[in-house]
C-alpha cells in the first residue's frame, strides 16, 4: 500500500478560499470552528499585545495562522480511544478538544488551575479525555512527541486484538509537528514504527516554512516532506493548503478516514503561515517584507469568514460571533488574573505513584488494574541454584502469564530470545504481539513504551546494552517527569531492562554502567541487583508497580556462579530501598552493589577484615537507614562502585554519611570507582580501570590502618 493523494487530487480551490461552486463539508460544525478559531486568535492577540508586553505572560507562543486544520482535526477525533500528541503551537486544537479558555490563559499566566498547575510552560499541554481526544503529555523537545504516539497506536491495536476490547477498534493516534520537527530522530523513528507495523497513526505536519528562523529546505531537501515521502512504503500521503476551508476539510477527513479504516499510517502536510514571531521573544526580523506580506495574505481567518458568510451565516452573524468571543475573553482574562499562584507547598508532590491518589491516565493503577503485591518471603520450589539470567527469564514468564497487559520487546528479543537470552522462548509462549522484536531505535523503543503506558499497558522494553540507551535519553528523562509535569494527570510507568558493566572482557560500548544518570533523573526508580534472588524480587516489584524503573542487569552476574541462588518463588517480591547485609562486621562498612558485591566479599576475606558488606540492591531509593546504622557501629566506610568515581553515586552516599554521621567517623569516607576513563578493550588495561579485588583490598587495609 503506497497510497498517494497529491494536491492535484484535491478539490480545486484558489488559495484565498473562494469556493468555486463547492460546499463546505457538512461533517463539520463550522460555526463552532469559526467561534473557536476566533477565540484562539483573540486570545493570542490579547497575550501578544497586552499580557506579554506587561510581563504577565512570560513566554508566549502564538498559533496565529495555524488554527484551521487543527480545529478540523479536533472535530474528527471522537472515537472512544483517540489520542493526540500535540506540540506547543497546538492551542487551537486544545480548545477544540475541550480545553477551556480560562484554563488556557491560566496556563500561560502560570497560575493555579492551569493545565499543569504552574509547573510547565503554558502551551506544553496534556489533557485527560474530555469530549474529544485524549491529549498525551507533550514535552517541549521538538520531535519527542512522535514515538509515544506510535506506542499509543500500537497499544490501540493490542487492546483490540489481544485484550479483545472491540469497542476501541477504529480509534487512532494523531501526532502534530512543524516542518522543523521532520528533521528530528523522533520523527523518523516513529515513521519507521508506524509504517513497518502499519499502525493507526496519522502524522500532521503544519508546514509554516520556518523553524524559528531556519527555513524549510534546511530541514528537508526541497522543503516539502510529503513530496519526499512519496516512495515510503505503507504510508498514505495528503498534502495541501491548511488555510483553505474547503480543501483542508477534505484533506483532514480523508486522512483520518484512511487511518480509522485500519489501512495503516498516513501523513498529512498542510502549508500554513506563521503570522507572529516564533515566540514573544522573537521579532522575526529574519523574514523579508515580501515574506511577511505573503504570510499575511494567507491568513486562514479571512478565508474562513468568506467561506462561512457565503453559505452558512451572514456578515452580521460573524460580527456577533466576534463580539461574543471578545466578551467571553474579557471575563476570562479578569478571572484568570484573579487566580492565585499555584501552591508552593505542593511543588514536590506527584513525583511518585501514590496509591491513594493515582494519576488519572496511564499505567495500571489508572485503569483500575491491581496485581498481587508479592511477598518478601522466599519460597524456593527447589533448592537448585539457577543463574541470574534464567531467573530474569522465569520472572518475565510468570509475570506475562499473570498480567495480560505486560509486553516485552526490544532488539532481538523475539525469536532469538535476546542477545543475553533473557527472553528465550517467551515469544513462542506468549505470541509476537506480547514479546517482539523492534526496529533499531532506542528512542523508538522507549518512546513507544511511554505511549503504551499512557494507553494503560505495562511495557517492559529491553535495551540491548546500557550504552545504547544513549539515544533514548530524551524519552527516558521525559518519562520520569510526566507525573510531576502534568500535576498527576498522567503517568507512564515502564520497566526498562538494560544489561551493562564489564564481563570477562570489556570495552567502551558494552561495559558501561553509568547508573548515576538514572539515579539523578527525576521520577525513576533504579535497581542494581547482584544475584538471582534479588533480581527476581526487584523485577517482580517493578513489573507490578506504577513507577518507571530502570532495571540494571550486570553482565558479569548474569551467569556468574556467585550470583546463582535458588529461584525464590513465583510471588517473591522485594521492596525498593531495602539493602541486604551480605556479611556482618564491626570494623568497616563497605557499601556497594552489582558485580562489586562479590569482589568486596572476596577482598574482605583476603585481608581478614571484619567488614560489614552492604549490597544496596537499589539506588533510587537507597537504604540510608541501614548504611547509617552500620557506619555508626564501624566508624569507617568504603564505597565501591564500577562507575566513574568522579561524580558517581558514591559521592551522594559519601555526602549523606558526612552529613548524618560525621561525629561517628574515625576515618575519611573513602570511595573507590573507575578513574574517569571508559572501560578498555585490553584485559590488561581493564584491570587498571575497573575496581579489582586487589585494589579493593588495598583500600580496605588503608582505611583500617587509618
Ligand atoms: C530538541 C529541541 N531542539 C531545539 C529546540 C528549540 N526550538 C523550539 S521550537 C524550534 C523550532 C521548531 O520549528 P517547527 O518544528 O517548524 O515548528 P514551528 O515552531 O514552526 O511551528 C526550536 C529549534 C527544542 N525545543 N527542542
Amino acid at each position: 500500500m503506497n497510497k498517494t493523494l497529491q494536491r492535484t487530487d484535491m478539490p480545486t480551490t484558489t488559495a484565498n478560499g473562494t469556493s468555486a461552486g463547492k460546499q463546505l463539508n457538512p461533517a463539520f460544525d463550522w460555526r463552532l470552528i469559526a467561534r473557536t478559531a476566533l477565540l484562539s486568535r483573540r486570545l493570542d492577540e490579547m497575550e501578544e499585545q497586552d499580557l506579554a508586553p506587561r510581563g504577565l505572560v512570560k513566554y508566549q507562543f502564538s498559533a496565529r495562522g495555524h488554527e484551521l486544520t487543527q480545529l478540523l482535526l479536533s472535530q474528527l477525533l471522537t472515537a472512544p480511544f483517540d489520542a493526540a500528541s500535540v506540540y506547543y503551537r497546538c492551542r487551537p486544537f486544545m480548545l477544540g478538544a475541550g480545553l477551556t479558555p480560562l484554563e488556557a490563559l491560566s496556563s500561560d499566566l502560570a497560575r493555579a488551575g492551569g493545565i499543569s498547575d504552574g509547573r510547565d510552560v503554558g502551551v506544553v499541554f496534556n489533557m485527560p479525555r474530555r469530549n474529544g481526544a485524549l491529549v498525551l503529555p507533550n514535552a517541549a523537545d521538538v520531535g519527542s512527541q512522535y514515538t509515544p504516539a506510535a506506542g499509543y497506536a500500537q497499544a490501540i491495536r493490542y487492546r483490540v486484538e489481544v485484550l479483545g476490547q472491540q469497542d476501541l477498534d477504529g480509534s487512532i493516534a494523531v501526532a502534530f509537528g512543524g516542518d522543523g520537527s521532520v528533521a528530528s530522530s523522533g520523527f523518523w523513528s516513529a515513521l519507521n514504527i508506524a509504517t513497518t507495523l502499519e499502525l493507526p497513526l496519522l502524522f500532521v505536519i503544519e508546514d509554516n516554512g520556518y523553524a524559528i528562523s531556519v527555513r524549510g529546505p534546511m530541514q528537508t531537501p526541497g522543503g516539502d516532506i510529503a513530496a519526499n515521502l512519496r516512495s515510503f512504503k505503507n504510508l498514505a500521503l495528503w498534502d495541501g493548503d491548511g488555510t483553505n476551508p474547503y480543501q483542508a476539510a477534505e484533506l483532514a477527513m480523508q486522512a483520518v478516514d484512511h487511518v480509522r479504516a485500519g489501512r495503516g499510517a498516513a501523513l498529512l502536510r498542510v502549508t500554513v503561515p506563521r503570522l507572529s514571531g516564533h515566540s514573544s521573544v522573537d521579532s522575526a526580523a529574519y523574514k523579508t517584507a515580501e515574506e511577511r506580506q505573503r504570510d499575511a495574505a494567507r491568513d486562514p481567518l479571512p478565508a474562513l469568514r468568506r467561506a462561512l458568510t457565503t453559505s452558512l451565516m451572514t456578515e452580521a452573524d460573524w460580527q456577533a460571533l466576534e463580539e461574543e468571543v471578545m466578551e467571553e475573553l474579557a471575563e476570562v482574562r479578569d478571572e484568570a488574573l484573579r487566580r492565585p499562584e499555584a501552591d508552593v507547598t505542593c511543588v514536590t508532590h506527584h513525583v511518585w505513584h501514590d496509591p491513594r491518589n493515582p494519576a488519572r491516565t496511564g499505567g495500571l493503577a489508572a485503569e483500575g488494574v491491581t496485581l498481587p503485591p508479592g511477598d518478601p518471603v522466599r519460597r524456593p520450589p527447589t533448592p537448585a541454584r539457577i543463574t541470574m539470567v534464567e531467573a530474569i527469564r522465569k520472572t518475565l514468564d510468570v509475570e506475562l502469564a499473570l498480567n495480560d497487559r505486560l509486553l516485552v520487546f526490544g532488539e532481538d528479543v523475539g525469536l532469538k530470545g535476546g542477545v543475553h537470552t533473557a527472553t528465550q522462548d517467551l515469544q513462542l509462549r506468549y505470541g509476537d504481539q506480547r514479546v517482539f522484536d523492534t526496529s533499531l531505535s532506542e528512542e523508538g523503543i522507549v518512546g513507544r513504551a511511554v505511549g503504551m503506558a499512557l494507553a494503560g499497558l505495562m511495557p517492559a522494553p529491553e535495551i540491548q546494552f546500557r550504552k545504547y540507551a544513549d539515544p533514548a535519553t530524551e524519552q527516558i528523562n521525559n518519562c520520569g517527569t510526566v507525573r510531576w509535569r502534568t500535576a498527576n494527570n498522567f503517568a507512564a510507568p515502564i520497566v526498562v531492562r538494560m544489561p551493562g558493566g564489564y564481563r570477562k572482557i570489556g570495552d567502551p560500548w558494552h561495559s558501561v554502567t553509568d547508573e548515576i544518570v538514572y539515579a539523578h533523573a527525576v521520577g525513576w526508580r533504579v535497581a542494581v541487583p547482584s544475584n538471582t534472588e534479588d533480581a527476581v524480587g526487584l523485577l517482580r516489584t517493578a513489573l507490578r508497580g506504577n513507577d518507571p524503573v530502570i532495571f540494571f542487569e550486570h553482565r558479569a552476574m548474569l551467569d556468574a556462579s556467585w550470583a546463582r541462588r535458588p529461584y525464590p518463588g513465583d510471588d517473591y517480591a522485594l521492596p525498593f530501598g531495602s539493602a541486604r547485609i551480605t556479611a556482618g562486621g564491626d570494623d568497616l562498612t563497605v557499601v556497594t552493589w552489582g558485580a562489586m558485591v562479590e569482589l568486596c566479599e572476596t577482598a574482605a576475606q583476603q585481608c581478614g577484615a571484619d567488614a560489614e558488606i552492604i549490597d544496596l540492591r537499589t539506588l533510587a531509593p537507597w537504604d540510608t537507614a541501614t548504611v547509617m546504622e552500620s557506619v555508626r557501629k564501624t566508624s569507617r566506610v568504603l564505597v565501591v562502585h564500577e562507575d566513574n568515581e568522579f561524580g558517581g553515586f558514591g559521592a551522594e552516599i559519601a555526602a549523606t554519611i558526612g552529613q548524618q554521621a560525621f561525629l561517628d567517623l574515625d576515618a575519611p569516607i573513602t570511595r573507590l570507582g573507575s578513574p574517569g576513563v571508559p572501560v578498555p578493550f585490553s584485559q590488561h588495561l581493564m584491570a587498571g580501570v575497573v575496581p579489582s579485588v586487589d585494589r579493593i583490598r588495598a583500600a580496605m587495609e588503608d582505611l583500617l590502618a587509618f
